[in-house]
């Protein structure tokens, strides 16, 4: 399988001269991540795929017969083919029906709010710019070695009725949503929205539990000043989230920020709450691991879950154009995904994606790159298996109504 026979006949290399095995140069190759990566695959299990391909024939009828793949089928349904089909989040099953979530270990929602927006307008229009390019992700990672369709379940409940125009109303609404995800067990992942959804998110957990939360935020602004332009805008998340009586404003650990957009409003905050902040020059001196390292210790110090709020501008503006106030000096893209899997691989007990603007993006690179950290994310649980360990902390779950309808809308009486 390594061997390259061809390359070695041709090969001048003064190497190959002295020893006729250009391989015994080799370091060895058991030692490298790639090759176990590659036999890791091995031990995964192709059953969910091959029942989505039998799913897809079921719904989408058996394809034309000069095909010759016969798990093709007329109409695209399911992952494959990556430019058709009805985005949801990664292909995912469509929870229509709200109440189903239960059944998923995670569940995807979509925050289209951008009321909060202090410059860039845009992130309503996030969650359906991360479905769409999400489309081109298959659920495997090589270098994991995790499938995510093999190894867990996962659900897109679309979006969250927001109201423009009036945070009040549109906060409620989210918070709401969220803990009624939260409530029936599944992972709430949501998808901004601009970064004022921070605080009825962690609210929504929060109302469902007795435990304490600590949070975890990657962000190049500080985002806990009280108001900003009179309102509680995307610049002032935490300080009214560490208002809940269970989320501890000690626990809060800001990763990346700095720069020239951070307000002295929300220094002041941070300061009097003595919030953990790790700068960009701090993470490049320790290092990545000693940076999650750090990270964790805080956040988790005395607290039971911990939550993660990832704004894509953590991450340089070269490569996230596409986003509500873009300042330069971040994150390189592989620095901001390892320190998002290594904090979520203790567990997290949901997410929240800001600060996509699909209307700014380029080549839709932005929306791309969150996609990627929600991927990351929900891979690196799966692999440490911790995923589903927030569960045992959901000691007040709500229940939300639902209104009385029996049979199909918009169709026929059959
Ligand atoms: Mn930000």
């Amino acid at each position: 399988m390594f061997c390259f026979p061809q390359q070695r006949s041709r090969s001048h290399h003064p190497a190959d001269r002295r020893t006729p095995d250009r391989r015994a140069h080799h370091p060895d190759l058991t030692k490298l991540l790639g090759w176990k990566a590659m036999q890791k695959e091995a031990e995964l299990s192709g059953a969910g795929w091959a029942e989505e391909r039998k799913w897809a024939l079921r719904m989408g009828l058996t394809g034309a017969d000069s095909i010759d793949d016969k798990s093709i089928p007329t109409f695209a349904r399911g992952e494959l083919p990556h430019f058709a089909g009805i985005n949801t989040f990664l292909k995912a099953p469509y929870a229509e029906d709200v109440t189903e979530v239960q059944h998923y270990d995670a569940t995807v929602l979509g925050i289209p709010f951008d009321g909060g927006t202090t410059y860039r307008p845009g992130t309503r229009f996030g969650p359906q710019g991360l479905r769409k390019i999400s489309a081109l992700y298959t659920p495997y990672n090589y270098e994991l070695g995790v499938d995510l369709r093999e190894q867990m379940t996962l659900c897109d409940a679309g979006d969250v009725f927001t109201i423009p125009a009036n945070i009040e109303k549109s906060f409620d609404q989210i918070s709401r949503a969220v803990s009624h995800v939260f409530s029936s067990g599944s992972l709430p992942i949501m998808i901004g929205g601009d970064h004022s959804i921070g605080f009825p998110c962690v609210r929504g957990i929060a109302e469902c539990t007795s435990k304490k939360i600590g949070i975890v935020h990657f962000d190049r602004h500080a985002d806990i000043q009280e108001k900003d332009l009179d309102e509680r805008m995307h610049t002032t998340p935490w300080f009214h989230s560490t208002n809940l009586p269970n989320v501890p404003a000690k626990n809060l650990v800001q990763v990346g920020i700095g720069g020239w957009q951070v307000p002295r409003d929300a220094v002041k905050v941070a300061r009097d709450r003595e919030t953990n902040i790790i700068t960009m020059s701090d993470m490049e001196r320790m290092g990545i691991d000693k940076t999650a390292e750090m990270a964790l210790e805080m956040a988790w110090d005395g607290v039971d879950m911990v939550y993660m709020s990832f704004d894509i501008d953590s991450i340089d503006c070269g490569f996230v154009p596409g986003t509500g106030w873009p300042e330069p000096g971040g994150f390189l893209p592989r620095e901001a995904l390892a320190l998002a899997s290594k904090v979520a691989a203790e567990g997290i007990c949901g997410m929240e994606l800001v600060e996509v603007s699909p209307p700014y993006d380029t080549s839709d690179i932005t929306a791309l790159m969150g996609t990627r950290v929600i991927v990351d994310v929900l891979g690196s649980m799966v692999s440490a298996g911790t995923l589903g360990n927030h569960k045992r902390h959901i000691d007040k779950p709500v229940t939300i109504p639902h209104g009385e309808f029996e049979g199909n809308r918009w169709s026929n009486k059959r």
